[in-house]
């Protein structure tokens, strides 16, 4: 098994721009999907690895959190699933060498792209004040001197613990435990930034922040809307769980500004039609909105419905018995203006009435969504409004129907699951007292955007991520850089090199850990972890390859390690948590709910379901003790002339800030990212080709702009007055103080640019 030698750093001056595609998946997809299995791991590697992914006995994919479904194919992955594995599962190394030749300011000078290519972590490093590279140190020193940075602080607060969503149940749950015993809830985590605005809206609305399907609800509903949200690449498998449903009868409605691949035609690489046939038509309505107009539509097919003499076109006894808030929320909808709505979503009133039938046709319908919801300043509202729909025909709380926010990282709703959130309830705060002997902090602690602001301004000081890439994530990247440089203590526990290694506090540490496909051994006994899907699914993983070296540690164990370390008087269990991860289950199944036989259960074939009162028993958890219909009032995000509406999207090659190539299959992009997608007739309206370079100017409310300079301009069917780019080349872009309202989760779904004319050669 020959090691590969990394790809040089590539620009975009070979860049090809073709027709975007309109299937998705089928044979390109698993070619793809093995050139870069091979790549980074040889044939016999990824043999060995692809076939255990998502099998009784194996790993977690650590691609999406899309379920699994009841009978597993011999290979059950996509195409995206086995990047993901093969990024981890690299024969590559990042070793003390590297780090002796390369300063940090040269690793900050390289691309995402380039970083990721270098291969895994190998042992822990540490950038001592003044250095300008890092160097080895030992597992004691690192911990013994985050614990020391930790105690000197004058407060616990003056810490933050981020959290990416790979972290397994049993590490975080660890992990907030360590936390809170050293006496803060700043942990804010990825969710802050992705479906924090669905959690919020749910749990508002119908009591819990989770979504109320299972996989078979969606093979048994009539009608599902897939809205904001790109399956083809960001969730293939979700392609099949459509499919499916299609073939029992549903109807699907496709709503987004762009018209993307996998939602248009399906090739399932499943099956031999797949392989050689045209595949399924997915989408038997797309209707091509803009950007930030899915609360205006959602509001007028609810006023619709309203007004509609069909039978059962609202099911009464439904929003007599399990709801509250009808007479208000009737009132305000009845007074809808029309021309706000056909402003807002570009639509016409004749695709509205004709989405208007599918729903009168259809008695169990699916809301599924992702970013192109959350991502918004009205986010929690629309997604209110989501909710109000289903809520009016009583879709939520019965087979082949609900809402369905489609997760973004494998366990990223197993995270919170376990009490990483910023802002916990009283409830779980008691039971983890209870358990362990401690008064837990109560007030609540800094989300994602808070936390950058307390960096910024000196209120934090000592900065901790458990995976992910918290620099290149978030917004304002400038902004961000500087608070990351004001700390004085920067420390990632990571699988792969990324930005943040390079944007440092005083000091930095990385902490190398296992990623899923690895076997981990502690205490002679063979490991294994458990993670949550998008539908409340626990199940156990098991990685099975040997670790990518022999000084990595599990994420369990450094937090426990780092718990004995800061916390002499502890009385918890650390060590015994450290060696035997059911000694963590066991605590878990005392203090959350619905983990009751945890160890027993989660040791059985496919896992088990959490409890969820909605889809279980109809039964609304909220503050009235009944699913909340709720008044939102309909804002249309208006742009000054000349201005365009960005969204910042991923490319088919790239799972967040891990760029895993340089290519965007579907939508015709090939060795390059710096492109900026926009209406041929909104190009002819500025007077810009198709082709031509310009920087994206953003303008904030507060007057001050942003620049993100060299992008090529790409004629693309995108909605009028929408554009698109990639993130996280265009964060930099996004206000630090554009948020969410109630989620504070960063616009990144609607941000005013200009186009200019480039100012550099
Ligand atoms: N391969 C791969 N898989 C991934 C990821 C990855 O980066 N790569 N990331 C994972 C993570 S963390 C997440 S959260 C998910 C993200 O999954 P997605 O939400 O699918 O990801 P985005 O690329 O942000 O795509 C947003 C989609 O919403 C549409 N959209 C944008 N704004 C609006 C709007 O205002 N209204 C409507 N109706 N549509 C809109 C866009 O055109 C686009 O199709 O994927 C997960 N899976
Ligand atoms: N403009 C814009 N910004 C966005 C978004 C957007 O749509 N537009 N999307 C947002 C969303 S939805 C999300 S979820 C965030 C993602 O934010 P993050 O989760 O912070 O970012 P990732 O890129 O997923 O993190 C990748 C890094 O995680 C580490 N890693 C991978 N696997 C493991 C593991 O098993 N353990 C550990 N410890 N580390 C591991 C590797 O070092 C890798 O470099 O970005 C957000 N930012
Ligand atoms: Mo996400």
């Amino acid at each position: 098994m020959g090691r590969k030698a990394p790809r040089e750093d590539v620009d975009d001056s070979g860049m090809e721009v073709s027709e975007p595609k309109e299937w998705a998946a089928g044979v390109p997809g698993v070619t793809a999907a093995l050139r870069q299995s091979y790549d980074q791991m040889g044939a016999r590697r990824t043999a060995l690895t692809l076939l255990r992914v998502n099998q009784r006995q194996g790993f977690d994919c650590p691609g999406c959190a899309w379920p699994e479904g009841g009978k597993r194919h011999v290979a059950e992955f996509c195409e995206n699933g086995a990047k993901a594995v093969a990024e981890e599962a690299t024969t590559r190394r990042v070793t003390r060498g590297f780090f002796a030749a390369h300063t940090v300011d040269e690793l900050g000078e390289r691309s995402d792209h380039w970083l990721g290519q270098q291969g895994r972590l190998t042992e822990p490093m540490i950038l001592r004040p003044g250095s300008r590279h890092y160097e080895p140190v030992s597992w004691d020193e690192a911990l013994g001197l985050v614990a020391a940075e930790l105690n000197r602080l004058d407060s616990p607060d003056e810490a933050v613990f981020y959290t990416s969503g790979r972290t397994s149940n049993e590490a975080a749950f660890a992990y907030q435990l360590f936390v809170r015993e050293f006496g803060t809830n700043n942990l804010p985590d990825c969710s802050n930034m992705c479906h924090e605005s669905s959690g919020s809206a749910l749990t508002e609305t119908i009591g819990i922040g989770k979504g109320s399907v299972l996989l078979e609800d969606l093979h048994r509903a009539d009608l599902i809307f897939v809205v904001g949200q790109n399956p083809g690449t960001n969730h293939p498998r979700m392609l099949s769980a459509l499919e499916e449903a299609k073939k029992a009868g549903a109807r699907i409605v496709a709503v987004n500004p762009l018209p993307e691949a996998g939602l248009m035609r399906f090739k399932n690489p499943q099956k031999p039609s797949g392989v050689i046939g045209h595949g399924t038509g997915l989408a038997d309505r797309f209707l091509q909105i803009r950007l930030n107009g899915d609360l205006a539509l959602f509001q007028a097919l609810n006023r619709l419905l309203l007004e509609s003499d069909a039978p059962g076109a609202i099911d009464r006894g439904f929003l007599d018995e399990h709801t509250a808030g009808f007479a208000a929320f009737e009132e305000h909808v009845r007074a809808l203006d029309w021309d706000l709505v056909l402003e807002a979503t570009g639509l016409t009133r004749g695709e509205i009435a004709a989405t208007l039938g599918d729903v009168l046709a259809a008695e169990k319908i699916v809301v599924c969504w992702a970013m192109g919801l959350t991502q918004h300043r009205n986010a929690v509202a629309t997604i209110r409004e989501v909710v109000n729909f289903l809520l009016l025909r009583g879709n939520i709380g019965r087979p082949g129907a609900g809402v369905c926010p489609v997760r973004g990282h494998s366990n990223v709703q197993g995270d919170r699951t376990m009490g990483i959130y910023e802002k916990p309830s009283q409830a779980f705060l008691d039971a983890l007292a209870a358990e362990f002997g401690f008064e837990p902090p109560r007030e609540h602690g800094l989300d994602t955007v808070d936390a950058i602001r307390a960096m910024r301004d000196g209120a934090a000081k000592v900065f901790f991520a458990m995976g992910g890439n918290f620099v290149r994530a978030t917004p304002d990247s400038a902004v961000t850089e500087a608070a990351m440089r004001n700390c004085r203590l920067t420390v990632q526990v990571s699988t792969k090199l990324n930005r943040s290694h390079a944007v440092t506090g005083e000091q930095a540490l990385i902490l190398p850990t296992l990623g899923r496909t690895e076997r981990d051994v502690r205490a002679g006994r063979e490991q294994f972890v458990s993670v949550e899907d998008s539908m409340g699914m626990v199940h156990a993983s098991r990685g099975r390859l040997a670790p990518a070296a022999p000084s990595l540690r599990s994420e369990v164990a450094i937090v426990c390690d780092l718990a004995r370390a800061t916390l002499p008087g502890s009385k918890t269990d650390w060590a015994a948590m450290a060696d035997d991860y059911d000694v963590v289950r066991d605590h878990v199944a005392r203090v959350v709910p619905g983990f009751a036989g945890y160890n027993a259960r989660v040791r059985e074939p496919g896992g088990f379901t959490l409890p969820h009162a909605p889809r279980d028993e109809r039964r609304f958890p909220t503050a009235t003790g009944k699913a909340n219909l709720t008044v939102n009032p309909l804002e249309v995000l208006r742009v000054p002339p000349g201005r365009l509406l960005l969204q910042t999207v991923r490319s088919h090659d790239q799972y967040n800030t891990t760029i895993y190539g340089l290519d965007d299959r579907y939508r015709g992009i090939k060795a390059g990212r710096r492109v900026v997608f926009v209406n041929p007739g909104d190009l002819a309206g500025l007077d810009i080709a198709d082709g031509a370079m310009v920087d994206l100017v953003s303008e904030w409310t507060d007057g001050t702009e942003r620049r993100a300079p060299g992008f090529r301009v790409v004629a693309y069917p995108t909605a009028r007055g929408c554009a698109a780019a990639y993130f996280p080349e265009t964060n930099v872009l996004v206000p630090l103080d554009s948020t969410a309202e109630v989620s504070n989760t960063p616009v990144s779904k609607s941000v005013v640019i200009r186009l200019e004319p480039p100012s550099e050669g």
